[in-house]
């Protein structure tokens, strides 16, 4: 190995205990070793070194009183990693697990992703370890302000735009962003995922689960194969999984798993219709556990285990699956009862959800594998599409915004399968991801000289 062992070794000796990040990190830079030996000008001005280092990484603290008048205070996190081809972008998440080495990873992540949207942004990760699990809606909206108090001075429309992720949807960003609005004077698209009323585009919300499903779509076309009849697996419940529930579905495959942080539910009839419905009101509304789900509809809860434990335990069956809860949720035994029980086709709707032993497995095993970068730019995608709409100060109807999601996947997907063979790895969707959205980062950053 050449200068990329190098550059993982240095970073793994600077912030040893950023495993997260130590992870993506090797992940991208092991599959960008043939562009070392086709672009020597890259080595030259160091691109492979500079692009592991975040430009800027802001950690602030945020004080709130809650409703007994208590007073707390929790860390705040704004990494802006790279603003090679844009504005920095990328969302926030609010989760106590939360710290820099993930914030790191979910914005080196992003770098890539947002190259491979087609559109001009940059990446960066947000968030605190503020935990809205069992606040009230006032104590959650005296936190987003005080989140926002210190964020808004490093944020703008064409400096910095946040969004959603774990933690943060709808409810979060209404109150960040009337905050926002309110200290800085502006009606701006500083903030994506806004309210349809404020600036919000059409088919955000769906964006990442559709996209997530359009992208497995596009690969299982390569086999000749659809979602039609297909036994789906999808992990988590939050607003990714809930819209690829949705568009599988509407594409006739049979999704019969959700999991949440409590349990995992198995409904072998498929999660639709009314039953769907449910799962939208329990999560978003009533912000319950997913377990209700099997009290309601009878069927089976695992609680304590994830929707792989599941499937390994169970020896569940399934065809396709989408991972859309959080990182690392996959290990290798996973993976090896998932090829096992027949599944072929994995596509992460999570950032990193499997496990780099896992990701081998099923490379190894031949199945159609869509890392996160590709298969979950959907989400970034139409806040692009959102950040364009404000810029214009228009409003595209739901049948364009889907439309043009529809077609940056497909152009996604295409861009990973021409890197992939040009670079020597027909067929590598990882490689393909990592190469093409790193090829337009890094000639940007050379046509910049030193900065
Ligand atoms: P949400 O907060 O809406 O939902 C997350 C879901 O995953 C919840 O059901 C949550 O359970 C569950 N979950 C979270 N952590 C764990 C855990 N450790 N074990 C088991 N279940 C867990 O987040 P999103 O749906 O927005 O995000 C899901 C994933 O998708 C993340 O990896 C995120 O980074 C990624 N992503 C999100 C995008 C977006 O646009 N929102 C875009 C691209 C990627 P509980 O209900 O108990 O909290
Ligand atoms: O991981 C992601 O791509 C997101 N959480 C969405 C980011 C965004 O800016 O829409």
């Amino acid at each position: 190995m050449s200068i990329i062992n190098d550059v993982v070794e240095k970073v793994k000796q600077k912030d040893t205990d950023q495993h997260e990040f130590h992870q993506a990190v090797k992940e991208v830079m092991e599959t960008l070793e043939t562009t070392v030996k086709k672009h020597p000008e890259f080595v030259k001005a160091k691109i492979y070194e500079r692009i592991v280092e975040p430009n800027r990484s802001i950690i602030f603290s945020v004080p709130w009183v809650d409703d007994k008048g208590e007073v707390h205070v929790n860390r705040g996190f704004r990494v802006q990693f790279n603003n090679a081809i844009g504005p920095y972008k990328g969302g926030l998440r609010f989760h106590p697990s939360v710290n820099l080495s993930i914030l790191k990873f979910l914005g080196f992540e992003q770098i890539f992703k947002n190259s491979l949207t087609t559109l001009p942004m940059g990446g960066a990760k947000g968030g605190s370890d503020f935990d809205p699990k069992g606040k009230s809606d006032d104590e959650v909206m005296k936190f987003c302000q005080s989140f926002m108090r210190e964020l808004y001075r490093h944020v703008g429309p064409d400096i910095d735009v946040p969004a959603g992720d774990i933690g943060v949807g709808s409810r979060e960003i209404g109150y960040m962003y009337g905050y926002y609005k309110k200290i800085v004077n502006e009606h701006t698209g500083v903030l994506t995922g806004k309210g349809l009323e404020y600036g919000g585009s059409l088919i955000r919300p769906e964006a990442t689960g559709y996209g997530a499903v359009y992208f497995a779509a596009e690969m299982l076309a390569t086999r000749g194969i659809d979602f039609k009849d297909k036994v789906v697996a999808v992990s988590g419940a939050g607003n990714v999984a809930q819209y690829a529930v949705e568009k599988v579905n509407q594409l006739g495959g049979k999704v019969i798993t959700l999991c949440d942080s409590h349990s995992t539910i198995v409904d072998d009839s498929g999660i639709s219709g009314e039953k769907y419905d449910f799962v939208k009101e329990l999560k978003n509304i009533r912000r319950g556990r997913i377990k209700e789900y099997a009290d309601k509809y009878g069927s089976v809860c695992f609680v304590g285990n994830s929707v792989w434990d599941v499937i390994k335990e169970q020896n569940l069956k399934v065809d396709i699956a989408l991972p859309c809860a959080t990182q690392n949720e996959i290990d290798g035994q996973h993976a090896r009862a998932l090829v096992k029980h027949g599944c072929y086709c994995v596509a992460e709707g999570a950032n990193m959800p499997s496990s780099p032993e896992a990701i081998k497995v099923f490379q190894d095993n031949n199945l159609l594998f869509g890392p996160g970068k590709a298969a979950n730019a959907g989400g970034v995608s139409v806040s692009g599409l959102e950040m364009s709409q404000n810029s214009l100060r228009l409003a595209w109807t739901r049948e364009e915004v889907d439309k043009r999601l529809l077609n940056i996947m497909k152009e996604i997907h295409k861009t990973c399968l021409e890197a992939a063979y040009a670079y020597g790895k027909k067929g590598d969707y990882v490689a393909g991801a990592n190469i093409a959205g790193f090829l337009k980062v890094a000639k940007a950053m050379l046509a910049y000289g030193i900065v």
